[in-house]
């Protein structure tokens, strides 16, 4: 099956020191994850015509206040792959899933993907060519502040005990619950 991955056009200031070089990273378990399951997997970071037509097109979201960028890649998809399931997930379709719904989408995913199975895979870094790697070494927050989306995105407190063995290069970034 041909599935297209899509990271929107997100507004990323090209001179930021803190988003340089970010990697849409549940995208590249995603990725790793249907490349198991021996289906062809594309890429794209912004909005652009696939190599082939794909059967689905799952396309990511970040901060809620860039739900528009999310909605412009679902109406670019859906113009030139009228055929195609766009499903839509991430962290503003976790936290807003009926406004998310409305982009005109098929589906919107809360939560890790497969019920956390694309957890188990290690993201396909190959796509994005980068020496360093993302690894979150727990999940959910103990603290229910209002005012955060962290136990809202990820309901379940998970820590792993070690990550060891998913260290694979020299450079780590963690992702923490802010
Ligand atoms: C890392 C991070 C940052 C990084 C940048 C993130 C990036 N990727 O570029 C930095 C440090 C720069 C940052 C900055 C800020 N952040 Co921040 N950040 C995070 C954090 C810790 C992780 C976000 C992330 O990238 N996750 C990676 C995800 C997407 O990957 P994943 O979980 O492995 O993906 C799985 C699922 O999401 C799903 N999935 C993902 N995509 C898709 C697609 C489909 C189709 C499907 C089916 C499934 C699916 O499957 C994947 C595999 O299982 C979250 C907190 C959290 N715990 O999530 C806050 C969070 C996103 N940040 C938040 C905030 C508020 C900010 C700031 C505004 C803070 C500030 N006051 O400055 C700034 C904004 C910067 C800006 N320019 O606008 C809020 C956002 C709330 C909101 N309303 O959107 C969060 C939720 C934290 C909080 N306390 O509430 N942040």
């Amino acid at each position: 099956m041909n599935i297209l991955l899509v990271e929107p056009n997100f507004p990323i200031p090209p001179k930021s020191k803190n988003h340089h070089n970010f990697l849409p990273i549940g995208l590249l378990k995603i990725a790793a994850y249907h490349r198991n399951q021996r289906d062809k997997v594309e890429l794209h970071r912004g909005n652009y015509p696939a190599k082939s037509y794909p059967k689905e097109i799952k396309i990511t979201s970040l901060f809620t206040y860039w739900s528009k960028y999310v909605w412009d890649s679902v109406s670019f998809y859906r113009t030139i792959y009228p055929k195609a399931k766009i499903e839509v997930g991430g962290i503003y379709a976790s936290l807003m899933p009926e406004h998310a719904e409305q982009s005109g989408c098929d589906d919107v995913q809360i939560g890790l993907y497969r019920s956390g199975l694309a957890e188990k895979c290690e993201p396909a870094y190959d796509m994005v060519g980068v020496d360093y790697q993302i690894v979150h070494a727990s999940r959910g927050c103990f603290r229910k502040c209002n005012f955060c989306g962290t136990w809202k995105i990820e309901p379940e407190v998970t820590y792993k005990t070690s990550i060891k063995n998913e260290i694979k290069k020299k450079q780590l970034f963690f992702m923490t619950t802010t």
